[in-house]
């Protein structure tokens, strides 16, 4: 009688799912269940151990998906530029997941919590999926995390991944990495001549966007950026000896004609919408160029030959923990230190020890 009950109520719906194995949870998630998504995500995020069992049955399911990065300077519009990007797409019927990753964020809150309050209006929709990670100390973690969650919301049918991350360190760098476009997003008065953006970071960028265009002195920040652009280019035609313009490959008898991609600017008011559709066409437009040419396959072929070292280097550091004690380690480390022994030798040693 009991059980009857329970297997009629809620606690037994949600007790059913809490058993349910790890081919169902796909399937469901693959089905958009949003509650099979959450979950996943949620192992693979806090779990190294069960991204390594998650990852392998889904993989076959990803590599559809457009990973679009977004970042820039704190406080440049980037949320609230994926909210109106979000909207855009879901009006043009995409499927949207929106993973929002603050390195500088020692746990979920802060700053996400804003982030998460502003993209309300989006809530509510089947189509949406919005998700924050933050850092739990280790920024490979959280750049391995990010990718093992971007292929859970692939494998789940999103069409669309857009992925925030603040600031413009190596951490920004990595997880744009895994994006197969890449915005970089500027605001006006943000610094002279828009020092805030870092040349690292602008060589990641396939779309510059300045944000807050009502404000004054978007025009010049428009500008500045265009000139850092042609400088760039014109260092890349002095460096290769010839021009990666694609009518100037061309007209050289170039072996690559494939053309090249100009990395455009492009204005928004993420306030109220402005320049929005506009810079969503040209997002799709560089999906576009990816596909035409073989930009694609290299892009994954990046990301999976840097997802492999990192997993490489994890596994490594795992076994070396395991083979060697923490007393031994730290016994090398201070050898090293004292000149008793070198790096070199040392690590010939820890080789020899994981061998046997
Ligand atoms: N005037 C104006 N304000 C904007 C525009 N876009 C965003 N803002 C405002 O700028 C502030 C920061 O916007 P966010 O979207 O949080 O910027 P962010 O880059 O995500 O910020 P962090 O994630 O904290 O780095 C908010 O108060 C927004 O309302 C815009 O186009 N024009
Ligand atoms: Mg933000």
């Amino acid at each position: 009688m009991l059980l009857l009950i329970l297997y009629g109520s809620g606690l037994a719906r949600a007790l059913r799912f809490i058993m349910l194995d790890l081919d169902d949870l796909i399937e469901q998630a693959r089905n958009g269940r949003s509650r099979a998504i959450a979950r996943l995500i949620t192992k693979v995020e806090n779990s190294q151990a069960a991204a390594a069992k998650i990852v392998p049955a889904l993989y076959a399911f990803t590599g559809k998906a457009h990973i679009i990065g977004v970042t820039g300077a704190p406080g440049s519009g980037k949320s609230s530029l994926v909210n109106e990007l979000a909207k855009t797409l879901r009006r043009r019927d995409h499927k949207v997941a929106i993973v929002a990753v603050d390195p500088s964020s020692p746990f979920t809150g802060g700053a996400l919590l804003g982030d998460r309050v502003r993209m309300r209006d989006l809530s509510g929709d089947k189509g949406i999926f919005i998700r924050s990670l933050a850092s739990r100390g280790s920024l490979g973690g959280l750049s391995q995390a990010t990718a093992a969650v971007i292929k859970v919301l692939d494998a789940a049918k999103f069409d669309t991944i857009l992925v925030e991350t603040v600031g413009a360190g190596q951490a920004e760098v990595d997880i744009a990495g895994a994006a197969h476009t890449t915005l970089v997003i500027e605001a006006p008065g943000m610094g002279d001549d828009v020092q805030s953006i870092k040349a690292g970071i602008l060589e990641i960028a396939d779309i510059l966007v300045v944000n807050k265009a009502d404000r004054p002195g978007a025009a010049r920040t428009v500008r500045s950026l265009k000139t850092m652009l042609q400088l760039g280019q014109a260092m890349m035609v002095n460096h290769h000896g010839r021009s990666l313009q694609a009518p100037a490959a061309a007209a050289n008898g170039s072996q690559n004609d494939e053309p090249v991609w100009q990395v455009p600017v492009q204005e928004t008011v993420a306030i109220d919408g402005t320049g929005v559709e506009a810079l969503l066409d040209v997002i799709l437009a560089h999906k576009t160029h990816l596909q035409l040419t073989d930009g694609w396959l290299a892009q994954e072929k990046r990301r999976s030959r840097r997802e492999i070292e990192a997993l490489l280097h994890l596994r490594f550091m795992e076994q070396f923990q395991t083979a060697v004690s923490q007393d031994d380690r730290e016994q090398l480390i201070t050898a090293v230190a004292n000149r008793e022994t070198d790096p070199y030798t040392a690590v010939t040693e820890i080789f020899k020890q994981i061998k046997t």
